[in-house]
């Protein structure tokens, strides 16, 4: 992963991410080519081979009152609204299928063995917008591994909480979403050292609005790949059924890979909006192949015909 970090940082993210930029110590992951960042590099301008990718990071602020969890409404505010109502303690996790380790897990007992790494990744939804944010995650392999997946387990699949009580838009009667909201990955891609499981963001546990306790972050799918609120892990043999595809079929598939090649049956994917975008300021960039990361994920799909498997 290549980051460029500006030299100068502007004063608003100076004094809304002091936090954060104190806190940082490193970004590992340095097998997957992933840029290691001392703290005294965090300020300096970082450059590999001349690319230049990401760009600043994202305000705090816009990255958790900017959200997409239609658990809590479909508005991109309610989540920020809303989520306080979530109770993220205890957090019970049933981890199934083809696995040595399997059963009911407390989320604490699974994540107490693993150290938080910070990633800046770019961050690109389906609808055309984009962040780059600072995760703090556990790489995915590492937790997967820990249940042991049998030689069976192609695929895994993730399930969010289902809580009406306390999430309003699974009570909504126009919700298009059979709920719960699920996702899947192929096991190789949950393997990559570029999946994570973000336990925070900005140096802080997680957010409610932005997927509390843990959810995923894979950097080079569109980010409905990334589920929030994880309470079921399943090992398949078969490829799950994630919710968007189920829902439009035509527009969704299993892969959503980053693709500017590949339209939206609805709207181009050429360029997206990279957050903050005003009516004055649109700040419109091209959009890149696997979000920029094809470089260390473009051979997990040698061969395969990417505008079938979208
Ligand atoms: N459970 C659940 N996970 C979800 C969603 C959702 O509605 N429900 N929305 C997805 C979409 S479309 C996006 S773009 C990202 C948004 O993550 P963010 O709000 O942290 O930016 O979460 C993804 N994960
Ligand atoms: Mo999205």
């Amino acid at each position: 992963m290549l980051i460029r970090q500006k030299p100068d940082i502007p004063s608003y993210e100076i004094t809304s991410e002091s936090h954060y930029l104190n806190r940082r110590s490193f970004v590992a992951g340095a097998a997957a080519g992933v840029a290691l960042l001392g703290a005294g590099q965090a300020l300096g301008s970082i450059g590999y081979a001349g690319v230049e990718l990401g760009g600043e990071v994202t305000p705090e602020s816009i990255v958790t009152s900017h959200n997409n969890f239609y658990e809590f409404g479909t508005g991109k505010s309610d989540p920020s609204e809303h989520a306080h109502q979530l109770t993220t303690s205890p957090w019970k996790v049933k981890v199934s299928g083809a696995a040595a380790k399997t059963g009911d897990f407390d989320y604490e007992d699974i994540i107490k063995g693993f150290t938080p790494e910070e990633r800046i990744y770019r961050f690109r939804c389906v609808e055309a917008w984009s962040m780059v944010v600072p995760w703090l995650g556990i790489p995915l392999k590492d937790i997967l591994a820990w249940f042991e997946p049998t030689s069976k387990a192609k695929y895994v699949e993730f399930t969010t909480l289902y809580r009406p009580r306390e999430m309003p838009g699974q009570r909504s009667y126009f919700s298009s979403i059979d709920w719960p909201y699920v996702e899947g990955l192929r096991l190789d891609e949950a393997y990559h050292p570029l999946s994570i499981m973000a336990v925070g963001v900005y140096g802080k546990a997680l957010p409610n609005q932005n997927g509390a306790p843990w959810r995923l972050i894979v950097p080079w799918k569109y980010g409905f790949k990334s589920i929030k609120s994880i309470v079921k892990i399943r090992f398949t043999e078969r490829e799950p059924k994630n919710s968007w595809q189920v829902i439009a079929p035509r527009e969704y598939g299993f892969f959503a890979n980053v693709n500017p090649a590949v339209s939206h049956p609805r709207w181009s994917q050429a360029s997206e909006r990279r957050l903050p975008s005003t009516l004055f300021n649109e700040n419109r960039m091209p959009t890149l192949p696997f979000n920029g990361y094809a470089e260390q994920v473009a051979s997990l799909y040698s061969g395969m015909d990417l505008s079938r498997h979208f």
